[in-house]
């Protein structure tokens, strides 16, 4: 079961030859996919060899094949996790029952809601980082980009699979409209705001991979708990491939910080700017930035959406076996709100509150990875640590939208806020450096001047292999 049909037009492990109707189905979406690709995929590179992993089974450990590939021949498909005998419904209000099989009527409307967002994300995506391969720092993260570029794309088939095969023809309809919003478009936008913010640079890219696809970690692995059995599946096996794109935003942001610290060092005034580097307060900013960007992507703080999704047995918790209580009814979270410009705690029944346990799940990882910077910082002899703002700094959704805050996650008045921005988030002369330092890199091994050479390559190739050969 966990080895992958590729002999067929579409790989999968779900035997999709024995549903020629979905078969069909998918086969007609296809071509529309490869178009989209063609369009907003990555700009040119596309008839260059990539090295490439691709899935070859959904087992622990050997389901990695490594090969040159050229990006639109990558097998794209459908891998699911293997299924769970006699799984049951593990949280909410169905506990205990069988898990679906089959889309429960009741809910169909809100889980083809989820569904639809968790796809909208993944096109976005490579939309968002659609000319970045024009201004790699090197050809080995020329590769991680497209790396990375391609399983977004194969994640957007593992939710059109659901679509398809589990929603009949509206879930069709919303399929072909997954290639039709754009990031950014102001007439049809993507459906989260992170996706809809521009990626002109490797650093914003690096911060992306970092704490926007750590979004997706966190809303997959809730979603890998679903009581809707084959949503559950698909996102178990799109967690193991989206490992490997935080690996790409740490170690990214972590070569920025080793190689601006070398240069400060070897410039008499310290100043790595002024040696071609980017400075340690403007990474700051940048990671100000997409941290507080990416909390927004968990929702409001107070949810009755995210009350349904649980109570129905559609979207858990971060590892939910780990909580003693399923049912979330008799507890309640203190939820800070702001009332006449002062922060007040509030008691939040529990159900209400999910949004914020996840968020609170997602930060304490963020901070184990500031960490990893920070003792970078330090074994480099460099007294400046990184900081995560406080969750209230620069919010657009939930309940501190609304007000401002400075990074300590104090209350401040507009003006105030205004009058240090610069100081907080990228300015427009920050982004003007940053971008300014963007030429590319292709000589094997070399590496731009403002980032340092990763420790050791990929699938234990050296670092100076060739990543991606130019075919034009
Ligand atoms: N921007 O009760 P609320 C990934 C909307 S990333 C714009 O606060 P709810 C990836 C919300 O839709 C993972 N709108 O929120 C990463 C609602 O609209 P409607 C993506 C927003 O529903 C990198 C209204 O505000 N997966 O995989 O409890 C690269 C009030 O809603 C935003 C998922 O998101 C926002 N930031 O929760 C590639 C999982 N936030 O319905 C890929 C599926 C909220 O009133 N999605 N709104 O029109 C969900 O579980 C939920 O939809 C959310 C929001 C957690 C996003
Ligand atoms: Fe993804
Ligand atoms: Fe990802």
């Amino acid at each position: 079961m966990a080895g992958i049909d590729y002999t067929s037009r579409i790989p999968n492990n779900v035997n999709l030859a024995s549903d020629s109707r979905l078969q069909r189905a998918l086969e007609k979406w296809q071509p529309a996919f490869l178009e989209w690709w063609q369009q907003m995929g990555p700009e040119g590179w596309q008839a260059s060899d990539v090295y490439l992993r691709t899935a070859i089974s959904t087992d622990k450990g050997g389901w990695a094949h490594f090969d040159y590939v050229k990006m639109p021949d990558y097998r794209w498909g459908i891998f699911l996790n293997d299924a769970e005998q006699d799984r049951k419904i593990h949280f909410g209000d169905h506990a205990g029952q069988p898990a679906w099989q089959e889309v429960p009527g009741e809910y169909r409307n809100i889980l083809r809601r989820v569904i639809v967002t968790q796809a909208d994300t993944e096109p976005a995506s490579v939309e968002q980082q659609r000319y970045l391969g024009a201004t790699a720092p090197s050809l080995y993260d020329l590769r991680n980009l497209f790396q990375v570029n391609v399983e977004e794309g194969r994640h957007l088939w593992a939710m059109v699979y659901l679509l398809h095969g589990y929603f009949g023809r509206d879930g069709r309809e919303e399929a072909d409209e997954l290639l039709q919003r754009r990031a950014g478009d102001e007439d049809k936008p993507r459906i989260l705001d992170a996706f809809n913010q521009a990626c002109p640079d490797w650093l914003t890219f690096f911060c992306f991979t970092t704490f926007t696809d750590r979004d997706g970690k966190y809303q997959l692995g809730a979603l890998a708990e679903s009581g809707f059995d084959p949503l559950a599946r698909t996102c178990r096996f799109m967690l193991t491939e989206e490992a490997h794109h935080l690996f790409v935003g740490q170690t990214g942001i972590e070569r920025v910080i080793r190689r601006s610290v070398e240069l400060a060092r070897q410039d008499p005034n310290g100043d790595a700017r002024a040696q071609g580097g980017i400075d340690l307060a403007t990474i700051q900013k940048y990671v100000n930035y997409w941290f507080s960007y990416s909390l927004d992507l968990f929702g409001s703080e107070v949810s009755s959406n995210a009350a349904d999704f649980f109570a129905s047995g559609l979207k858990g918790r971060w590892k939910e076996d780990k909580y003693e209580d399923h049912s979330a009814l008799d507890a309640t979270l203190a939820i800070a709100h702001v009332e006449d410009g002062r922060v007040v705690d509030k008691a939040i029944p529990l159900r209400n509150a999910m949004n914020e346990v996840l968020r609170g799940e997602y930060v304490k990882d963020c901070e184990g990875v500031v960490e990893k910077w920070n003792r970078t910082l330090e074994e480099d002899g460099s007294d400046f640590r990184i900081t995560l703002p406080s969750t209230r700094f620069h919010r657009r959704q939930g309940l501190y939208a609304d007000s401002c805050f400075d990074p300590s996650g104090a209350p401040i008045s507009a003006e105030a806020f205004e009058a240090r921005r610069g100081e907080w988030l990228p300015s427009a002369a920050d982004r003007e450096y940053v971008h300014s330092l963007m030429a590319p890199v292709h000589e094997p091994g070399k590496m731009a001047n403002w980032i340092a050479a990763p420790r050791r390559g990929i699938n234990n190739m050296p670092t100076d292999y060739e990543y991606v050969k130019r075919v034009d």
